[in-house]
């Protein structure tokens, strides 16, 4: 048994955020309908592709324990199969870009008229406002939702970063929505709309560059390093590097084997409950009790000093060695870890975090599992489905429709051709 067996998903969903969404309400039990346009499917099956004419890495990825069905939305006996599915699921998710579904005729009046029970849940690159038509791609959210304008080294081009936090965060947020909203519907028996904006979504996830925003109008921002430096603030939160977001000082220091490894490198936290432990490992035990050094007020002014201190001991040692020394001592420490380490990582396959699928047309690859454990609802990640791998069974299982029906819907270019 899993959390969301029951519960049926009409998953219009292309790309990466909606995809997310629906594949994290996948690996929790719900079943998932994938619904793709006949021949050509979800654009990211050809996009980025490793081998020749086999789904790319994107897609199966991102659609894991789904069902796929080929369906154009836009053929009149295609849209009765739609009308169908909608009567039949409990939750329709669609990343289209704005008023996409209502062109094709499923505006949330007439669904909520077909399945009155049914969640509605969309993400669109914008909330309502003055951008609320764009179509938006991960790195635009990130550059309006404040991330970009915040990452970065001081005084250089704004950046966006490795984690795909406008599309799978996204992604994340609404399957939260959703599940609150099937909640709801247990008392009220009724559906509602579910909305998740990517801008919204990244500035959501930037909270404490909005806090440093309004603390700017008080003062300087002293656990920057730009305070330290004696460079003056302007009237909006600067990029800082990798100085750390929270009460305790942290940098990105060198370790052993820098010059020839990119990634070797680890974060040290200058926590303020550690500090003495600090000044003993790196061979400082006098700032222990020197005023300049004692508290953590003394060293904000000093802090490229101290850093470039502790630096000196990393550079003497493995991040890895740096790991296991600092956490002995309680010093908070994070060596930065390359994807290829992470891939052969044991303990992140032990836990599912990182799985092994196997493909018919791909073979073996590794993909991200979910991420959420619950003790009562275990996860196994199927592999994404071929296009149009399940709509026979679809067709006749879900909708029941019968043998001759299906040779209509079929004759009506609806659903692409039959599969072998
Ligand atoms: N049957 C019939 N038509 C279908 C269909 C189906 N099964 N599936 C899709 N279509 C149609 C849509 O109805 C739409 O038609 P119209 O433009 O005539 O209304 C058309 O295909 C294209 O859809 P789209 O505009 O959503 O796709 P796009 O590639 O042009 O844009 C994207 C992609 C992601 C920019 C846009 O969908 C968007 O802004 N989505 C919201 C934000 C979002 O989720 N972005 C994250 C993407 S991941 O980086």
């Amino acid at each position: 048994m899993t959390a969301l067996d029951g519960i049926r998903i009409l998953d219009f969903t292309h790309v990466q955020s909606g995809p997310t969404c629906t594949q994290l309400l996948a690996w929790f039990g719900a079943d998932v309908i994938k619904v793709e346009r006949p021949g050509v499917g979800d654009a990211t099956r050809s996009q980025l592709r490793d081998i020749p004419d086999v789904d790319s890495l994107y897609f199966t990825m991102l659609n894991h324990n789904k069902r796929s069905i080929e369906l154009n939305g836009k053929n009149e006996t295609g849209k009765a199969v739609l009308e169908r599915l909608v009567k039949s699921c409990d939750v329709l998710v669609e990343n289209f870009a704005p008023g996409a579904l209502d062109r094709m005729g499923f505006t949330w009046e007439h669904i909520h008229e077909l399945n009155p029970r049914m969640i509605v849940a969309s993400i669109k690159g914008f909330g309502p406002g003055p951008y609320e038509d764009c179509k938006v791609y991960e790195n635009i959210a990130q550059c309006a939702g404040g991330s970009a304008s915040t990452t970065g080294m001081f005084g250089d081009l704004p950046m966006v970063t490795g984690s795909q936090i406008g599309d799978s965060g996204t992604g994340l947020l609404l399957a939260y929505g959703i599940v609150t909203a099937l909640f709801q519907r247990e008392q009220t028996g009724l559906g509602q709309k579910v909305s998740a904006s990517m801008q919204d979504g990244v500035l959501n996830l930037c909270r404490v560059k909005l806090r440093d925003q309004q603390r700017l109008q008080h003062g300087p921002l002293e656990e920057y390093s730009q305070f330290g430096e004696g460079i003056p603030f302007g009237s909006a939160v600067p990029r800082a590097g990798n100085d750390s977001g929270g009460g305790q000082p942290g940098r990105i220091l060198k370790c052993k084997g820098w010059e020839s490894d990119p990634d070797s490198y680890t974060y040290f936290i200058t926590q303020a409950a550690a500090w003495k432990n600090v000044c003993d490992v790196i061979g400082k035990p006098e700032w222990k009790d020197d005023p300049d050094y004692a508290t953590p007020n003394a060293r904000l002014p000093r802090l490229q000093e101290i850093f470039a201190t502790i630096e000196q001991w990393t550079m003497t040692k493995t991040k890895f060695e740096v790991m296991d020394i600092c956490n002995a001592l309680d010093i908070p420490i994070g060596p930065i870890l390359s994807m290829e380490e992470l891939a052969e990582e044991q303990s992140l396959r032990d836990t599912g975090t990182i799985v092994e699928v196997d493909h018919p047309t791909r073979g073996k690859y590794l993909s991200v599992g979910q991420p959420v454990k619950l003790s009562a609802s275990p996860v196994e990640v199927k592999r994404s489905p071929l296009l149009g791998e399940h709509t026979q069974e679809i067709l006749a299982e879900v909708l029941e429709y019968s043998p001759d029906e299906i040779a209509d819907i079929r004759a009506s270019g609806a659903v692409g051709e039959a599969k072998t």
